[in-house]
């Protein structure tokens, strides 16, 4: 069997996915996901100018030794460019595997450890009631969990992950204008009104809810122990990146003064970036996703690690992704001993799905995976005709004092 052709689309309803097709000589083709976010013609570049024309005359069959020869193979690795593009052929060649087998990809790991995925959904507001009204549409569409973002009082703008008043937070999107916003961040104006938030949240939703938290990156060690002590009393499902990732050993003060569960991992793309921190159970998730993180090979690599040191999964699921990526975090949160949770938006707009058939589905809080040969995604080269690549950015933040800050 060989690899005859690929080819690379960009664009989407609303969003610039990235999608690869990878072609092979007995008509069965596979399809990837090398969506990143805000820099989307970039893998998409790396694809066409030097990793195709390699793949060409390939044994799709051969995942691992393609996955070592883009990998190992190059002098210069890892990041995110790179990596979404590997990953985008890995999952293409495993769906292709499955399609070759008639199963669905769980099965070519092991089968199934569960029906159904526990996803969480996001709830925002720009004060406290907005949020509450955000939770409580959740609540009554089934979700057991949600992450939870609040505007804070006197911050001149909307903290991260907080929708336009009026806006539709059930699908928020983290792309905005053709040039980069910027954002105001004051540290102790969020320290001083989170903990508020939370505590209104357990006396209104009770102790059942599992309540999710992100920081995005933004506060200093010593500040994200002294919040993740402070919050303990609210039992949070996780605090997510309370501090910018790079820094993995400023994971161990939280650690030291916390028992609050840490997630972190959404802007990782390679082992190397998380070894430490799993090793040192500095953590409670790994958020890495299957575009960034090099595709399913690698992702299972870092599940296996991470199943020895009691870290669970938390793969990262805003519709940075497209459902080719969701589906194959769907196949690995169907059968990871340590799956956890798996961020959930719904991407299910009529013009999404058009463009990404599948029988995948959401029900009562939970994900499944369908039963269909190789990821279970197919994509509509017609429908893709619709689209064309947006310039969007990710906003940049600056302190009060006009210091820029992490996003
Ligand atoms: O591209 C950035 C987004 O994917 C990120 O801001 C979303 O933090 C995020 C999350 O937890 O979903
Ligand atoms: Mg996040």
């Amino acid at each position: 069997m060989k690899i005859t052709d690929a080819k690379v689309f960009v664009g989407g309803p609303g969003k610039n996915y990235v999608t690869l097709k990878i072609m092979t000589d007995e008509g069965i083709y596979g399809l990837g996901d090398a969506t990143l976010n805000n820099r989307e013609t970039l893998p998409a570049k790396f694809l066409g100018d030097y990793l195709i024309p390699c793949l060409i005359g390939m044994d799709p069959r051969k995942s691992e030794d393609i996955w070592q020869y883009f990998y190992r193979g190059a002098y210069f690795r890892r990041g995110p460019i790179s990596m979404a593009a590997i990953g985008a052929i890995d999952m293409a060649l495993w769906d292709i595997k499955g399609k070759i087998a008639g199963l669905p990809v769980y099965q070519l790991f092991g089968g199934k450890s569960r029906e159904g995925a526990l996803v969480y959904a996001h709830a925002t507001g720009a004060d406290i009631e907005g949020l509450c009204d955000s939770i409580s549409y959740y609540l009554s569409e089934g979700y057991q969990a949600v992450r939870v973002q609040c505007g804070i009082p006197g911050m001149a703008d909307k903290s991260y992950g907080v929708a336009d008043q009026g806006g539709d937070s059930k699908h928020f999107i983290t792309q905005f204008g053709s040039l980069p916003e910027q954002e105001i961040w004051s540290t102790e104006k969020y320290l001083q009104f989170m903990p508020k938030v939370f505590e209104e949240i357990r006396s209104r939703f009770g102790p059942e809810l599992k309540v999710l938290h992100d920081v995005h990156h933004r506060l200093l060690p010593r500040e994200a122990a002294a919040f993740a002590k402070e919050v303990e009393p609210f039992n949070l499902y996780w605090l997510e990146d309370p501090t910018p990732a790079e820094d993995q050993t400023a994971l161990r003060l939280i650690r030291q003064h916390s028992t609050t569960p840490i997630a972190i991992g959404e802007v990782f793309n390679s082992l190397w970036d998380c070894k430490q921190m799993i090793e040192e159970e500095l953590i409670d998730f790994i958020r890495i996703s299957a575009t960034y993180g090099g595709g399913i090979t690698h992702l299972r690599r870092i599940v296996e690690l991470a199943a020895i040191h009691n870290v669970r999964t938390g793969f990262h699921g805003a519709p940075s992704h497209s459902p080719i990526s969701m589906a194959a975090q769907g196949h690995l949160n169907a059968w990871a001993p340590n799956f956890g949770i798996q961020e959930y938006l719904v991407l299910g707009t009529p013009e999404c799905d058009a463009l990404f058939p599948a029988e995948h589905f959401y029900q009562d809080g939970m994900f499944y995976i369908s039963d269909a040969p190789g990821l279970g995604v197919d994509f509509d080269e017609q429908q893709s005709e619709r689209y064309s690549f947006e310039r969007t950015y990710h906003p940049v933040v600056r302190l009060e004092d006009g210091t820029l800050w992490n996003y």
